[in-house]
């Protein structure tokens, strides 16, 4: 893919060096933008090998709402340094994509109206689904465009009293859908992206979770487009990506979606076709 590779020569040239807190200093430009085509293929980079099994597990964890990695750690590693030994991540995005909690009245005391809030029945609190208001919202805007939710097709993972306390807030913190065309776009905004491990993690998850969305409403697959406000590279993994800058990207693979309402869908049912791509490069992850 071009745009990664641009987006790593960008931040390689105008990257300033800036110390961190996980001991292992960046290069880092303010905000940076890209756009992909979802309809020329899928986003996994070719570059070097992608640990798409990977990827789709943790979509799949953050879709199950699910704060904790108990079942996660047993399909990948990613997230493991993050959770207590019990498994337990209290900034897991599925809880916000699921259940934001909400209180228990409207703001000004009414009774919450839509369908999307109910009581969890686990904790008892009162929580808004936001996965299901944006499947709901896509449908009736893909046949009425004057339908309210037009513009308001958001999904936010920021909880500013959850994120002052947690170990590690939300990277990717909000996401906005806006269909045009009869297509479905997906625009990401991540506050924090490590350009070598992270961030090719992102695209693909984003871009396949647009595309079953896409399915979903009866969508055509439109863009995807992402917004990285601190965009950095590790000093430790500059050799690894001027490997990948020397490197011809290849054919984007496909992906098969199985024929499923969005919620019956599980990892089985996501099939990569024709992927191919470099060897590996292994990049540490700073913690
Ligand atoms: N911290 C930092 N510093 N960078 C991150 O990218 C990051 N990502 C997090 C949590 N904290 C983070 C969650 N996402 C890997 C990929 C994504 C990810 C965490 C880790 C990773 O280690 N990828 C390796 C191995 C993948 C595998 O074994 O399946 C890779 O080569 O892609
Ligand atoms: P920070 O909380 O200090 O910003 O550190 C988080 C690091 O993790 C930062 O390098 C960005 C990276 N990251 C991603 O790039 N993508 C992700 O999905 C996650 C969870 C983290």
């Amino acid at each position: 893919m071009q745009v990664y590779k641009d987006m790593v020569r960008y931040v390689m040239d105008n990257g300033v060096y800036l110390p961190n807190r996980t001991g292992v200093a960046t290069y880092s430009v303010f905000s940076y933008f890209y756009r992909v085509n979802l309809a020329d293929g899928y986003p996994l980079l070719t570059t070097k090998k992608m640990f798409f099994n990977s990827m789709v597990h943790e979509l799949f964890w953050y879709l199950s709402g699910e704060e904790h990695i108990k079942d996660l750690r047993t399909k990948t590693k990613i997230w493991d340094a993050w959770a207590d030994e019990e498994g337990l991540l209290e900034t897991a995005y599925g809880r916000f994509w699921r259940r934001f909690p909400v209180p228990e009245k409207g703001l000004n005391g009414e009774n919450w109206g839509k369908k999307w809030t109910h009581k969890d029945p686990e904790t008892g609190q009162m929580v808004f689904d936001q996965i299901q208001y944006v499947i709901d919202n896509l449908k009736e805007v893909k046949n009425n465009p004057n339908c309210s939710a037009q513009r308001r097709l958001v999904v936010s993972a920021w909880h500013p009293a959850n994120a002052a306390e947690s170990k590690l807030p939300p990277c990717h913190y909000t996401y906005c859908f806006s269909v045009k065309a009869g297509k479905l776009n997906c625009h990401l905004t991540q506050r924090s992206g490590d350009i070598a491990l992270g961030i090719p993690f992102n695209l693909s998850c984003y871009a396949l979770l647009t595309m079953m969305l896409a399915k979903e409403t009866g969508l055509k697959v439109g863009e995807f487009a992402h917004t990285i406000i601190d965009a950095h590279i590790y000093e430790n993994h500059m050799e690894g990506l001027k490997e990948q800058l020397e490197r011809e990207p290849l054919t984007l693979p496909k992906v098969e979606i199985a024929d499923k309402p969005f919620d019956q869908l599980s990892f089985a049912d996501i099939k990569l076709v024709d992927y191919e791509s470099h060897p590996g490069i292994r990049f540490e992850v700073a913690v």
